[in-house]
């Protein structure tokens, strides 16, 4: 079917195109009709028809979405990958959590990249539970590193708030090369890469009060507790510094001049319970001075802990590393706008938005004296539980109001001239969205190329929204056109634990590859010690590599057969199977399961996985393909035959 065929399916024409898009989704791919054509057929009809009652265009089935959108997922410790605007998960991508279908947390290439910067009281901490990897992570903030203020498409940063992690992701080819422990800070909550001159830094908050040293010597003393904000090397993924800080960290963000970072405090009080938490009425915003930071680790201002230097950036420190900003009260999401001027810090406890303006910054550094209260150049009242901003590159802010479950939009000139005593109301529009709404995202909204084209409402709460599943109900997502006058709902639909936060990006700035490259540094090990048993790397041949009672199994897969029908092996040897996937051929993957092991990985095209087990059990276990592949899928297996001992 011509590409001009394929526009001509409108909508409400939909139902009676559905067959040829099917056949089309057959013929086209790889896999077999019956399968794929029928799956994506149905995922792309809900939100066609949304998109069709109001006018906007949307990509009809097998058309691409104008905007990749990456997800966290909160406590479900996964990345996803979204198009949009029709809102069709694409790929969940797993990160903090363990992945039956990928094998990730358990194939020797996701561990190493699971353990390798993991700091020793964590590796103890785990082989006491009998474990080697956490199997949990709250991934809240996925964010991609910038050059000059735009996303250049290399990398997407995320935090794991569960386990004090921070994560970083291979744009091209969706999966992660780096999984970093972050040493003394404890829960990294917000999170965010520098905007300028390109993300050097990633900026990572630890939201939970802890002893400086915390080895038990100090329990419960919470007045000897600090918090640390941390900068890693993002090419290198080590931490580079850390400041200790007043109050915890909740949110942060960084300027488009490359001089400030900055971050919100729910808990200035440093309290230990919910009364405490909230008793001052004005917490505040820390504002981190990059260069200053940078030149006390150069002269040796800091105390080195667990091999990192850490600056005491405490108030009342005197020093020109921070500044404290009072804001009204338990503040929670932090966003600079793209007009490079305007931070917006939203109240949550106060109906208020503080919007801060970052050229006045460089005055509160020089004199002491000077109210740090002047760089606040607006705070509109908006509604109650104002939690995060985002922007249109028109002037324009859009803030989640949790408690009001509605977004209100307002215009940020609009509200300074307020704050001067202008009788001008800043707020444009207000929508109820459903329900509780916590992050927003606009199209390109954090970088200097927002766009305006579609607001996304991440709701916490579905309610009564969808059919009944039992007591644990699914959030909600709603998108809004607003490239128009007004804010046209477009999407309103489901999605499991939890739409926490995401970055809307413009295709053309994500370039994945569609088959994996034979020498990825992803299984150099893998090709190292292939090479060190004397395999041909090129093509993989099977082998059999006793080593003491280690075994290495080599084969390939090509569908619909591993190249090994079978192999043997002696009960309690510790077997590694690599496998080597040979098709070259878009979306052709496939996996290995091996029967009552406990064992599976998906082996992409052209990729190379391997896993490593304990021929525990004598007797005949198949394994077999898991990703379906080929006709003749069912019959990709083989046998391991386990000899008993002493045989
Ligand atoms: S925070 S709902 Cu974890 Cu992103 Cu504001
Ligand atoms: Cu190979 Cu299924």
């Amino acid at each position: 079917m011509s590409k001009t065929e394929k526009k001509g399916i409108n909508r409400r024409g939909f139902m009676g195109a559905t067959a040829t898009g099917a056949a089309l989704m057959g013929t086209g791919g790889v896999r077999l009709g019956l399968l794929g054509g029928a799956a994506a057929v149905t995922a792309a009809t809900t939100p066609g028809a949304a998109l069709a009652q109001t006018g906007h265009a949307s990509p009809a089935p097998g058309e691409l979405d104008e905007y990749y959108g990456f997800w966290s997922s909160g406590q479900s410790g996964e990345m996803r990958i979204l198009g949009v605007p029709s809102m069709r998960e694409l790929m969940r991508v797993p990160v903090f959590n363990r992945c039956s279908a990928t094998g990730w947390g358990q194939t020797n290439e996701s561990l190493k990249i699971l353990t390798q910067d993991m700091l020793p009281e964590t590796k103890e901490y785990l082989a006491a539970q009998g474990k080697v990897v956490h199997d949990n992570g709250d991934l809240h903030h996925v964010h991609m590193s910038f050059t000059e203020g735009k996303y250049d498409g290399r990398y997407l940063f995320m935090n794991d708030k569960a386990n004090t992690r921070v994560a970083r992701v291979r744009c091209d080819v969706m999966k992660p090369d780096k999984i970093i422990d972050i040493p003394n800070a404890k829960a990294i909550h917000g999170l965010r890469p520098q905007k300028w001159p390109r993300t050097n830094y990633v900026f990572a908050n630890g939201e939970d009060e802890v002893p400086m040293v915390n080895d038990g010597k100090i329990l419960d003393e919470p007045d000897k507790y600090v918090n640390f904000y941390t900068a890693i090397d993002a090419d290198e993924m080590k931490v580079a510094w850390q400041v200790m800080v007043s109050g915890n960290l909740d949110n942060t963000d960084a300027d488009y001049d490359g001089k400030y970072a900055f971050s919100t405090s729910y808990n200035s009080e440093m309290g230990m319970n919910l009364a405490e938490m909230m008793e001052a009425e004005m917490d505040h915003v820390v504002i981190f001075n990059i260069k200053e930071i940078e030149k006390a680790v150069e002269n040796g201002d800091y105390t080195e802990l667990n091999g990192v230097p850490v600056i005491d950036g405490r108030k009342g420190s005197n020093k020109n590393y921070t500044r404290y900003v009072p804001i009204p009260n338990s503040p929670h999401g932090i966003n600079m706008a793209p007009d490079k001027i305007h931070l917006c810090v939203a109240g949550k406890l106060s109906p208020t938005v503080s919007v801060l303006d970052v050229r006045k910054f460089d005055a509160l550094f020089e004199d002491d004296s000077l109210d740090p209260r002047s760089v606040v150049v607006a705070e509109p009242e908006l509604g109650l539980g104002p939690l995060h901003t985002c922007f249109d590159g028109k002037g324009n802010a859009f803030t989640t109001l949790f408690l009001d479950s509605q977004v209100v939009m307002w215009n940020i000139e609009n509200a300074v001239r307020a704050y001067n005593g202008e009788s001008v109301d800043p707020i444009l529009n207000k929508q109820d969205v459903h329900y509780q709404p916590g992050h927003n995202s606009t199209t390109m909204g954090e970088t200097l190329e927002a766009d305006g084209k579609w607001y996304l409402s991440m709701n916490k709460f579905s309610k009564d929204r969808f059919l009944n599943v039992g007591p644990l109900k699914p959030e909600n997502e709603q998108l809004f056109a607003i490239d128009g006058s007004d804010m046209t709902l477009v999407h309103d639909g489901p999605t499991f634990a939890e739409p926490h936060d995401s970055i809307l990006v413009h295709r053309s700035v994500v370039n994945p590859k569609s088959v994996w490259d034979r020498n990825d540094p992803m299984w150099a090990d893998a090709r190292a010690q292939a090479e060190a048993d004397g395999i041909d790397l090129d093509d993989w041949q099977d082998s059999v590599i006793r080593d003491g009672n280690k075994v290495r199994i080599y084969m390939s897969s090509q569908a619909p057969q591993f190249s090994l029908e079978q192999f043997t092996v002696k009960q309690g040897d510790e077997v590694t199977v690599y496998v080597t996937n040979l098709d070259d051929i878009d979306d052709l993957t496939h996996g290995f399961t091996l029967n009552n092991h406990g064992v599976a990985m998906e082996v992409g095209p052209q990729a190379t996985a391997s896993v490593t087990f304990t021929a525990s059990k004598p007797g005949v276990y198949w394994y077999y393909c898991q990703w379906f592949c080929h006709a003749l899928h069912m019959e990709m297996r083989g046998r391991m035959l386990v000899e008993p001992t002493g045989a």
